[in-house]
């Protein structure tokens, strides 16, 4: 049995070798948390490939070369990243989506439970970031950091209440992402950004996550935090451009 999932392992790393030659997407990492504290003129926004989710179902049937252009149209939007979705089941995620997605140049984050360590070695094989859910590793976040760390792979680290901060912020995270989604109910409540954004210190990078439909909703929330990562009402708009160019403008 370990046999073969080893060899699965080598059969995914293979093929998105493969994929990244193909799309000649060979290129020097680039810090989404440096290009959130480097953008002035216009919201720093990290817009999500999300084919489909637990709270929504499908929001959109995408082949993975179509991503190539929706990730284009997001950085003509002004996105300053992309978080792409490689979780299969829930998600409709591939890693495939994400190398299409690098076609763009734009920063990219892996957006996955990670769980195991052999995720954050497909991550350092395609990806800028990886997203580290505190929820999914509790203690265990400690050796995953610093396993990005050995790969040199920057980590955006996902909090939902005081608890997984402090862990956190112990465990040393440059990069906090708060999730205004509860993970459990799915519910979304924008008021945990609003509570857990104070207590962060200041040197340390926030991104406030999920849940923006509307224009005033993200102006508020960057009262507390310095970046923003929005899938569904962007995913979702017949015109991709205008939506992110409406969000970050
Ligand atoms: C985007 P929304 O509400 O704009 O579609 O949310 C992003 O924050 C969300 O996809 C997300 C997520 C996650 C998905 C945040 N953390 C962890 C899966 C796993």
């Amino acid at each position: 049995k370990k046999l073969i999932e080893m060899e699965k392992r080598s059969n995914i790393l293979e093929d998105i070798r493969k994929l990244k030659e193909e799309l000649g997407v060979e290129r020097k990492r680039i810090s989404l948390r440096k290009k959130i504290k480097l953008c002035n003129d216009r919201y720093p926004i990290i817009t999500e490939i999300k084919p489909k989710s637990p709270s929504k179902g499908r929001i959109m049937e995408i082949k993975e070369e179509d991503v190539k252009e929706i990730a284009e149209k997001m950085k003509r939007g002004g996105a300053i990243g992309i978080s792409v979705l490689t979780e299969p089941k829930f998600f409709g995620g591939s890693y495939r989506n994400l190398v299409y997605a690098k076609l763009s140049k734009l920063p990219i984050l892996m957006k996955d439970f990670v769980i195991d360590k052999y995720q954050l070695d497909i991550a350092n094989e395609i990806s800028d970031s990886v997203l580290l859910i505190v929820s999914a590793l509790k203690e265990r976040l400690g050796e995953f950091l610093d396993y990005a760390d050995d790969l040199n792979l920057e980590p955006l680290v996902e909090v939902h209440n005081e608890e997984e901060l402090d862990l956190a912020l112990d465990f040393g995270a440059k990069l906090i992402g708060i999730n205004s989604r509860d993970l459990k109910t799915l519910k979304i409540d924008l008021n945990t950004i609003k509570r857990l954004a104070p207590l962060i210190p200041k040197k340390v990078v926030k991104v406030g996550e999920s849940g923006i439909y509307k224009k005033e909703e993200l102006v508020e929330m960057f009262n507390y935090v310095d970046g923003y990562l929005i899938g569904s009402s962007i995913m979702e708009s017949d015109d991709i451009e205008r939506k992110v160019k409406e969000l970050s403008s």
